[in-house]
C-alpha cells in the first residue's frame, strides 16, 4: 500500500523571526511513514531563553500521527514536550525555552488494519520578545517596560487560559479593563487582542494609537489571545496595562459560548450559532413597535370604512325613499282604489 512511501527533504529550520511549517505535500495529503523534524538552528548552549509563539490555520491528523513541539529550559536536562493530534485545530501555544525542534510524525506505531492520512497541517510561528501563557484566574498584563514608554522594536504576545469551573452548569469568562496610558496619538504601535485562545480568533479589540480605554468587557470563552507589536520604525511604544478577573457565565450559546445579557435580541448573531437571536418575541428591537400600531390603523381603516359605506348607503336608500317611495305610494293606493271602485261598483 501507499504505506511504503518515504519522504526526504521535509525537514528544515525554524528560522527568526518568522516561518511557516506545512506537512510534507501540502496542500496534497501528506504520505505515510514520514518523519519530518524542523529545529532551531542556535546553538542549545550558548543561545538564550526565548519566547516562541506557534498558531495553526489548518490541522487534522488522526490520532496515529502527531507533531510534537519540544523545547528545553535552561539548566533543565528535560526538554518539554506538546504533543497533538486530532482534527480539532489546537489553540495558539506560547513557550519559553531554547532549542526547540518540531517533529511530525506519519509512522504507524502499531499495526493498523488500514491506515488513513489526514487533511494535515499548516503552521505558523514567530519568535517573541516578550509575553507569554498565563493560566491564573486574576493577573495583569503590561506593555514592555512599563509605566515607561517602549522604545525598542519589540513583538510581544500573551495567551490567557483561566481555569474552568468545577460545575457543568456555569463557566468562567474573562472580565477586564484595557487602559491605555500615554496620550499622544502619535504612536503606532499595534495592540490586538483576540476572542479566544488563537490569533485566528475574532478581534476584540484594535488599537494604533492611545486614544482608546475600554473597561468592563466580557470575552465569550475562558481564553484572549492579546498581540503588541512595536516594530514600526521610530515611535515610542504604547504604554498599555489590561487587568483581567474571572467571572462566571451562566447563561450559554448552543455551541457553549458564554450569552452575554446584552447580545439577546440586537439584531446581530454574536453567539456564532444565532442562538442569541432567536426566540426574540416581546419588547423585541426598534423594528417591532412600527407594525404593532400599523395593524391597529388598518383596523380603524376598515370601521370607518364601513361608516362611509353605511352614510352612502343611508344617502342612497334617502334619494330612493324621496323619489320614488311617494310614487309607489301612490301606485299602490291607487290600485286599492281601483280595487275598492271595482268592488264598491256593483254595490253602486
Ligand atoms: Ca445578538
Amino acid at each position: 500500500m501507499a504505506g511504503y512511501s518515504t519522504v526526504k527533504a521535509c525537514n528544515g529550520p525554524l528560522s527568526p523571526p518568522s516561518g511557516v511549517v506545512t506537512s510534507p505535500n501540502w496542500p496534497n495529503v501528506y504520505p505515510l511513514n514520514a518523519e519530518c523534524i524542523w529545529s532551531d538552528i542556535e546553538n542549545a548552549t550558548t543561545s538564550k531563553n526565548k519566547l516562541l509563539h506557534v498558531s495553526f490555520s489548518k490541522f487534522n491528523l488522526p490520532n496515529n500521527h502527531s507533531l510534537t513541539l519540544t523545547s528545553s529550559v535552561d539548566k533543565t536536562p528535560k526538554p518539554k514536550v506538546l504533543t497533538l493530534t486530532g482534527s480539532q485545530v489546537p489553540d495558539d501555544v506560547i513557550v519559553k525555552g531554547v532549542n526547540y525542534t518540531l517533529t511530525f510524525s506519519s509512522v504507524e506505531k502499531k499495526p493498523v488494519l488500514q491506515s488513513s492520512v489526514g487533511e494535515g497541517f499548516v503552521l505558523n510561528y514567530k519568535y517573541l520578545e516578550c509575553g507569554g501563557s498565563i493560566t491564573t484566574a486574576k493577573d495583569v498584563i503590561m506593555s514592555p517596560d512599563y509605566p515607561k514608554p517602549n522604545n525598542k522594536s519589540q513583538i510581544c504576545a500573551w495567551t490567557i487560559h483561566i481555569p474552568d469551573t468545577s460545575n457543568n452548569k456555569t463557566a468562567n469568562i474573562l472580565q477586564f479593563d484595557l487602559i491605555l496610558d500615554n496620550k499622544n496619538e502619535s504612536v503606532k504601535s499595534l495592540l490586538e487582542i483576540h476572542d479566544g485562545g488563537s490569533i485566528n480568533d475574532p478581534v476584540m479589540i484594535l488599537s494604533r494609537n492611545a486614544t482608546l480605554n475600554k473597561t468592563r468587557l466580557l470575552s465569550r470563552t475562558n481564553k484572549l489571545f492579546i498581540l503588541y507589536d512595536n516594530t514600526a520604525t521610530g515611535t515610542l511604544g504604547l504604554i498599555f496595562h489590561m487587568n483581567y478577573s474571572t467571572h462566571e457565565c451562566n447563561i450559554f450559546c448552543d455551541n457553549g459560548v458564554c450569552l452575554h445579557k446584552d447580545w439577546r435580541c440586537n439584531g446581530i448573531n454574536e453567539c456564532g450559532d444565532n442562538t442569541d437571536e432567536i426566540d426574540c418575541k416581546g419588547p423585541g428591537p426598534t423594528p417591532a413597535p412600527t407594525p404593532t400600531p400599523a395593524p391597529h390603523k388598518g383596523g380603524s381603516g376598515v370601521a370607518s370604512y364601513w361608516v362611509a359605506l353605511c352614510l352612502l348607503f343611508g344617502i342612497v336608500m334617502g334619494v330612493v325613499g324621496v323619489i320614488f317611495l311617494p310614487r309607489i305610494y301612490r301606485r299602490l293606493r291607487f290600485r286599492n282604489y281601483n280595487t275598492l271602485h271595482e268592488v264598491s261598483n256593483p254595490v253602486a
